[in-house]
């Protein structure tokens, strides 16, 4: 069997509950400073969370919810500034620390790194929102510590396609069974698996009803001590944290260490 060479985190949702209260006020935030009445409230992101990507949920809101918007004639270039706009506000708002990473997140980033292990980040999200989020959270210059961060649009078809995931493991020179994916989303189980990665899942209040057959365990967070991780799906382990050694039995198989 193979050994575990690398943890392959994502980052919305799996790092840092970054919807509800990062992206989606930045958004709304462009919306505003473009002068549109668009509002996207907590419910309605839900709904939007189906598409990822940016760019393309704002082309999904415009086509499954704001039918009467008159599009304007250089539609990419409107879309590609309000989403420049919405990065720039986001980016700000992590800049002033207001999302905390989720729990047990940092101990087991830390204790990987202590152990040599390698790490990346794969995620829809734009690369600078991750230099954003690791920086306020993890410290300056926490992003190198991730050997890849394969991030946007990096690969043209998003997750729940599984090129991001596919990308990723070319260029760390691994193959999928060396590997093991963190997610939070149904749309980032289907991408992991797609890819042939197993997958540890933790659920946010978006996702807790998302679809994560195949996935190998299902928390409702990573856990810390003092914390332990609860049941959302059925899977066999007797450890209650997401420490190193929880997820190297996870990744082997075994329910216990
Ligand atoms: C993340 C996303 C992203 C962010 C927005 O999905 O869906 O679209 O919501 O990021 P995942 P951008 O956690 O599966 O990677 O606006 O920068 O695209
Ligand atoms: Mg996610």
């Amino acid at each position: 069997m193979a050994t575990l060479q690398a943890l392959l985190f994502d980052v919305d949702g799996t790092l840092a509950d970054t919807e509800r209260d990062g992206h989606r006020p930045a958004f709304n935030m462009a919306f505003a400073e473009a002068g549109l009445d668009w509002v996207w409230d907590e419910a309605l992101y839900g709904q939007l969370l189906a598409v990822t990507g940016g760019k393309e949920r704002i082309r999904y809101y415009l086509d499954a919810f704001n039918t009467t918007f008159e599009k304007p004639d250089d539609f990419d270039a409107f879309v590609k500034g309000l989403h420049e706009a919405k990065t720039r506000f986001y980016t700000q708002l992590m800049a002033e620390g207001k999302i905390p990473l989720r729990p047990g997140v940092e101990n087991l980033i830390l204790e990987a790194r202590a152990a040599g292990m390698r790490m990346a980040i794969v995620t829809t999200t734009t690369p600078a929102n991750v230099t954003a989020l690791l920086e306020s959270t993890l410290g300056p210059g926490s992003e190198d510590w991730f050997e890849v961060i394969a991030a946007g649009d990096i690969v043209p078809a998003k997750k729940p396609a599984p090129d991001i995931y596919e990308w990723t493991l070319r260029e760390m020179k691994l193959s999928p069974e060396e590997a093991i994916a963190f997610e939070d989303s149904g749309n980032g189980v289907r991408s992991s698996l797609g890819a042939g990665v197993k997958t540890i899942v933790t659920v946010n209040g978006y996702t807790r009803d998302d679809d994560f057959s195949g996935a190998a365990l299902v928390r409702d967070h990573m856990g810390v001590s003092g914390l332990p991780f609860g049941l959302i799906a059925a899977s066999e382990t007797t450890h209650d944290r997401l420490d190193l050694k929880c997820v190297r039995a996870i990744f082997a198989n075994r329910a216990t260490a």
